[in-house]
């Protein structure tokens, strides 16, 4: 894709953390921002900062990912000149709960296996036919090393990047002979709200997650996904996978005393 000047980058889960950074990175692209998540007011908030940074356009959309007729319609009914999407990062996820298989909460699995697997590929669905039919675009997903490596009490997230990895593989090949580009961006621990969400809200154990090391930003996501879709047409990126020097896996940090 080369330059992002003007082309048009669909983000979901833009409110905040990754897809926030990610929206920041891409504007200072000068491309032209198409912002989805389901508090409208945050995406609304951030318009002056994009667009100070260089964003060429902005547009919000309240979704839901996992809402499937939601999903459909709004990216249907997009007014025309928002309608050639070139990049979509499906970065909407969560995770819900650190509890044990047997003992976890089935509307936990739910949510995360609603969200992040079935909300991606609803909207895989709705914007990929429109790429195939213009001949352009990419698709970056959301991976994680939790989809490489399960760690105790983590295996319905881990289970749902797991599948994220599948369905990426698997939309590369169902893609091989067009021009569209499938990439799996697949970090370790990053500082965002993540945590707080996984705990339902409580800070403090959400802060202790990222006690004594460094953890990836979003900025340092965000750098990856902008390299990623900035190749020549002709490279495809099918993975990265990134870590901050303080973490080798799911399982190994290292944490100062
Ligand atoms: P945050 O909690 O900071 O941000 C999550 C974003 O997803 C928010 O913008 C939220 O927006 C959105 N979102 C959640 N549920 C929905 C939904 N049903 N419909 C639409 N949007 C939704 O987390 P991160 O930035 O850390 O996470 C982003 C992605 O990165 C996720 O897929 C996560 O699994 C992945 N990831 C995160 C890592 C980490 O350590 N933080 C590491 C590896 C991968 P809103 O609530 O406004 O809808
Ligand atoms: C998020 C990273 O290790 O908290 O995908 O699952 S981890």
């Amino acid at each position: 894709m080369g330059n992002l000047k003007g082309k048009i980058v669909f983000i979901t889960g833009a409110s905040a953390g990754i897809g926030q950074a990610t929206a920041r990175a891409f504007a200072r692209e000068g491309a032209r921002l198409l912002l989805a998540a389901r508090r409208l007011e945050r995406l609304e908030n951030m318009k002056p900062e994009l667009l100070e940074a260089g964003a060429d356009a902005i547009y919000t959309l309240a979704l839901d990912v996992r809402n499937r007729e939601q999903v459909e319609q709004q990216i249907r009914s997009l007014p025309e000149e928002w309608q050639p999407i070139d990049v979509l990062i499906n970065n909407a996820g969560l995770s819900r709960g650190l509890d044990k298989v047997y003992e976890a909460k089935v509307e936990d699995w739910e949510e995360m296996i609603d969200t992040n697997v079935k909300g991606m590929l609803y909207v895989t669905r709705a914007v990929v036919p429109g790429m195939v039919a213009r001949g352009r675009g990419h698709i970056v997903n959301l991976g994680s090393t939790a989809g490489e490596m399960t760690y105790p009490g983590g295996s319905v997230y881990c289970g749902t990047k797991a599948a994220e990895r599948a369905i990426n593989d698997g939309l590369r090949q169902d893609l091989l002979g067009t021009p569209v580009r499938v990439t799996s961006i697949d970090p370790g621990m990053v500082e965002t709200e993540f945590s707080e969400v996984r705990f339902h809200g409580d800070k403090e154990r959400a802060a202790k997650v990222y006690q004594g090391l460094t953890p990836l930003t979003p900025a340092d996501v965000a750098d990856a996904i902008v390299w990623a879709v900035s190749r020549p047409a002709h490279v495809n990126i099918a993975r990265v996978l990134m870590t901050s020097i303080d973490q080798a896996n799911s399982l190994l940090f290292h944490r100062k005393a």
